[in-house]
């Protein structure tokens, strides 16, 4: 049985990873951070009491700042493949803690390679590296592809440079196994809430539900190639599987603005948006209402897939019972908030995955608009829980404008 260490497996991707390896035979071990607050949500379903019998799941505490902690759990566990999935991952956040970035995300990926070479594992560990579309940042070419040179735009991008260029270093000095997968953006369901897909689709349920009145956002003009994690994560693990190790861009080859993300978002709900103003003082202004009740059938509930939370059908119909008493046509449901402008943007994506499809036989197979009404749907269904809590006479909070 082949046996995998996933660092940031409480993340997006590390949720969806886990549940791919499972499926494929293999024992995965997690890296978790201790926090004050429970972090396993999105790997709870995943859990198995160690008592039992079969357990091909384990989680086990560290974090990518400690370098002799994550010697010793790469030591105890003796993985065959490693994915470095752990990052401190919003590019926003990044100017604000750009030392803590650039030690977890830049020193964190060395601390593992040299864990590897500490412990002589370098002939027959496989590692992975999370590479992304922001090393090409201020774009020098469209499309982006493995020869486009990089320009990163932000501490973050920066960090994850220096974890580009140390993989690709210790492949070339020892001989590892190691690969870098240059993601573009992917999202799901379970995407932090306070990426920009997430934001929106997690508004426009709450909106719908009369929960929330507006959405915040920043550059709406920006533009991005958008997969779904659930596609991204299969790539990463046919790169592991390889005879030899390389660099694959991982993309989708659509490009599509955040003010686009926005309308097919509102369409999920059967409200039409349109944009008035300019600059700071645009606004997105519900046009049209088509009524259209958007409650999630059992079927669509199972192709949310993995790590969407257990939810219950009922408070989904619920939901769309009462969604309409919250939405009028002329209602100002977007605004910009210049905080959410960043000091050096990366204005346009676009990625060249030939490379992929051609050596690692991978293409997406979840469309732009499949995703978006997958994530409308599941937010949904979140929202009625607090709907149901704020009919009964609880208080809901609101963290939504983050
Ligand atoms: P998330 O932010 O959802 O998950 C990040 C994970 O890293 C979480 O498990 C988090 O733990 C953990 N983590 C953060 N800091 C540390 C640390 N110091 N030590 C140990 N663990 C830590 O990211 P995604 O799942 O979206 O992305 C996975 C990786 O892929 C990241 O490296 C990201 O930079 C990269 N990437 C993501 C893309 C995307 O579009 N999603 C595109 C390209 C690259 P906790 O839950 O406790 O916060
Ligand atoms: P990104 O994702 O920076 O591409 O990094 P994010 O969703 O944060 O931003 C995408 C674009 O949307 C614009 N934007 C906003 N972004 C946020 N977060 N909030 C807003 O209110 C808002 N309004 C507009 C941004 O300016 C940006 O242009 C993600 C992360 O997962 C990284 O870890 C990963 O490496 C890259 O994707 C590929």
């Amino acid at each position: 049985m082949k046996r995998a260490l996933v660092t940031g497996i409480t993340g997006q991707d590390g949720a969806y990873l886990a549940e791919f390896l499972l499926g494929k035979g293999y024992e995965v071990h997690g890296i978790k951070r201790r926090s004050s607050s429970l972090n396993t949500g999105r790997v709870d379903h995943l859990y198995q009491d160690p008592h039992e019998r079969n357990v091909r799941f384990f989680m086990h505490y560290g974090d990518l700042t400690d370098a002799t902690n994550l010697i010793r759990i790469v030591q105890e566990v003796q993985p065959d493949e490693i994915y470095n999935l752990a990052a401190q991952s919003h590019v926003m956040v990044s100017f604000e803690t750009a030392e803590y970035t650039a030690n977890a995300d830049a020193l964190g990926t060395l601390r593992l390679l040299e864990a590897i070479r500490i412990l002589d594992m370098a002939d027959h560990v496989r590692f992975y590296q999370a590479s992304t579309s922001e090393l090409f940042g201020k774009v020098q070419t469209v499309p982006q592809n493995e020869k486009t040179p990089f320009y990163p735009r932000s501490p973050y991008g920066v960090a994850k440079l220096y974890g580009y260029w140390i993989c690709v270093n210790y492949r070339e000095a020892y001989n590892m196994f190691a690969c870098n997968g240059i993601l573009f953006n992917h999202e799901s369901p379970i995407r932090g809430e306070t990426f920009v897909s997430r934001k929106i689709t997690r508004a426009v349920a709450r909106i719908k539900l009369g929960l929330q009145k507006r959405l915040y956002l920043g550059n709406l003009d920006a533009k991005r190639d958008w997969g779904h994690a659930k596609d991204f994560v299969r790539a990463m693990w046919l790169m592991l599987q390889q005879k030899k190790p390389d660099d694959y861009v991982v993309a989708t080859g659509e490009s599509h603005s955040v003010r686009e993300f926005v309308d097919l978002a509102f369409r999920e709900i059967g409200a039409e948006i349109q944009w008035k103003g300019k600059g700071v003082k645009e606004v997105g202004v519900i046009s049209k209402i088509s009524g259209q009740r958007s409650a999630v059938s059992g079927r669509e509930k199972k192709s949310i897939g993995v790590a969407a939370r257990p939810r219950s059908l009922k408070s989904a119909e619920f939901a769309s019972d009462f969604s309409e008493r919250a939405l009028r046509a002329g209602d100002v449901v977007v605004e910009i908030d210049p905080r959410y402008f960043r000091p050096t943007e990366v204005d346009e994506l676009l990625g060249d995955a030939s490379k992929a499809r051609r050596v690692l036989g991978w293409e997406p197979r979840i469309s732009f608009e499949e995703m978006i009404s997958t994530m409308v749907k599941a937010d949904l269904e979140e929202a009625s829980r607090d709907q149901l809590c704020k009919d009964s006479g609880y208080r809901v909070l609101n963290y939504s404008n983050e």
